[in-house]
């Protein structure tokens, strides 16, 4: 079943059913019916669907018994499992409620599949895992950004060697990495070097030979599973007889140093895509805390998490991330699990004319979120200190990393207090500040899927009376047929409307 019901208990106490589990809610629900809805949709397990045949392609190159998979863990965790027993400190910006989806206080939709790490290790039943499932963020609208995406997060753990001899693991490692095809894989700065504060090699647990070897066997896994499938790709795309950007340049991938609080040293592998870096995983060393605290100090592991929608993507030239959720058959009925493991290229049905909107607007002027944007909205790999990690390039998204925890702020649940009306918004008002994620899930509560981007195109202080002004780029779209102007107007009209009834803000 699919259901989902609010429902009001005697004592004025909101509860939610999903899928015949009760939780109950508080202040910190901020989850949307919308979102909460698609919870049953499972795209990495619906047959034939584009995300399971890129799973499936992925779990080729982690074969059972040494990976153990699991794929359908339940998507509500709870706080320690998402982020305390990952070591997330307690002001990390991804606990949120603008970066995440909470139920209740201590209740969240799992915002990644290592919200699941930890009870594998301590289940202790193979030496890999493999998780799939899909995972829910508040996040940036465009192309590559979907606030519900699936990832697959494979770990490896192997019997921890220290005690006896280092090299006994190298060599093991060294022999798996045998297994490991020759590829022509043009790796930019295959290994490149990490922060030895932020990101240090734990030395207190690990040889330098053990550290350098399981990072070694991690990156050359990783870099085998892009070959993997961009040899399936490059193979369709000949098929399709095309001439496209995968059949005749060479595919570039590179290493950048990254941080989780789960794994260090770490990293994030980027596939150069469609003019542009995008981010594919984020990777590295199990920090040891985590395996003892599991209950198998006795072991070393590496870890990555990889966005199913970026590689299915890349796979079948699918050139934006809200097509995976199209039930129109034009698009589902273009795509087959196949036993030879090959893979046909999406044809693009439809391409129906952007319908692009500004809306600017004045912030009002207590607001604090007046700061200038800046670049990243990886809420995981936070903190993003002096010295700078790589952001995510391929993302023109706005920020989310600011922390505002205004329960007014979110959208269209129904266990939120209601929005003040219109007329409300007088200098006695007090709103909640304004952020940018806010605006975006207020389009896609308004407009749906048929919003397609949301771009921050400027932003500036006037000179004299220092007011923040932002304007930002709509680009409403429909897959299946043209917008009217007259659709496009009342969906643009609603969010300028809900702009100035829930932040305070002055239209320009
Ligand atoms: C994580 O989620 C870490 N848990 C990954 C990890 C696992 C690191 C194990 C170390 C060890 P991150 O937030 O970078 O990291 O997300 C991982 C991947 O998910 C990204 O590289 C990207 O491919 C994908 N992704 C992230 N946000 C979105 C989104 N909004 N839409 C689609 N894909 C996304
Ligand atoms: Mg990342």
């Amino acid at each position: 079943t699919h259901l989902v019901c609010l429902q009001q208990e005697k004592d004025g106490q909101n509860v939610i059913t999903v899928e015949g589990k009760t939780y109950d809610t508080d202040e910190w629900m901020n989850a949307p019916s919308s979102i909460l809805s698609s919870i049953s949709r499972r795209l990495h397990l619906q047959p034939d669907h584009p995300i399971t045949i890129t799973r499936k392609l992925i779990e080729s190159r982690f074969p059972a018994p040494t990976y153990q998979k699991h794929n359908t863990l339940f998507p509500i965790v709870s706080v320690g499992q998402n982020f305390d027993s990952l070591g997330f400190p307690a002001d990390h910006v991804g606990r949120s409620r603008n970066d995440t989806y909470y139920i209740n206080k201590s209740t969240v939709l799992r915002t990644h599949t290592s919200a699941h790490q930890a009870d594998t290790f301590r289940a202790k039943t193979s030496e890999g895992f493999l998780i799939s499932a899909d995972v829910y963020r508040r996040d940036a609208i465009d192309r590559s950004h979907y606030p519900i995406f699936h990832q697959m997060d494979p770990r490896s753990q192997t019997p921890h060697q220290r005690s006896t001899c280092s090299t006994t693991l190298a060599r093991q490692v060294w022999d798996d990495l045998k297994t490991i095809p020759k590829h022509d894989l043009v790796v930019e700065d295959p290994n490149p070097s990490f922060h030895p504060d932020r990101n240090p090699l734990q030395s207190d647990h690990h040889s330098p030979e053990e550290a350098e070897a399981i990072a070694t066997h991690l990156k050359r896994s990783l870099e085998d599973v892009v070959v993997t499938i961009f040899s399936a790709a490059r193979a369709a795309a000949a098929a399709a007889g095309g001439s496209s950007a995968s059949t005749s340049e060479p595919l570039k991938v590179r290493w950048v140093e990254a941080y989780f609080p789960f794994t260090s040293p770490s990293w994030e592998l980027e596939v150069f895509w469609q003019n542009d870096w995008l981010e594919v995983l984020g990777c590295g060393v199990v920090r040891q805390r985590l395996l003892d605290s599991a209950g198998v100090p006795g072991r070393v592991g590496w870890a990555f998490g990889i966005g199913l929608e970026r590689i299915a993507m890349l796979l079948f030239e699918i050139p934006d991330i809200r097509l995976f959720w199209s039930r129109d058959p034009r698009f589902l009925d273009q795509f087959r699990e196949r036993v030879d493991g090959k893979i046909t290229r999406f044809k693009e049905f439809s391409k129906y004319p952007p319908a692009p909107r500004d809306v600017a607007f004045w912030l009002p002027r207590s607001t604090p979120a007046a700061r200038t944007p800046d670049s990243t909205n990886e809420p995981h790999s936070a903190p993003n200190p002096a010295g700078g990690l790589a952001p995510e390039s391929a993302s023109n998204a706005p920020s989310s990393s600011t922390t505002t925890n205004s329960p007014s702020a979110s959208v269209s649940s129904t266990s939120n207090p209601p929005p003040a009306p219109a007329s409300s918004s007088t200098a006695t008002t007090t709103h909640p500040p304004f952020h940018e994620n806010d605006l975006t899930e207020l389009v896609r509560a308004i407009a749906g899927d048929l919003a397609e981007s949301v771009t921050l195109i400027d932003a500036f202080a006037h000179p004299k009376t220092g007011r923040q002004s932002r304007c930002y780029r709509i680009v409403y779209r429909r897959l299946e047929r043209t917008l009217t102007s007259e659709e496009v107007a009342g969906l643009h009209e609603r969010i300028g409307r809900e702009l100035v009834a829930r932040w305070g803000v002055e239209l320009r």
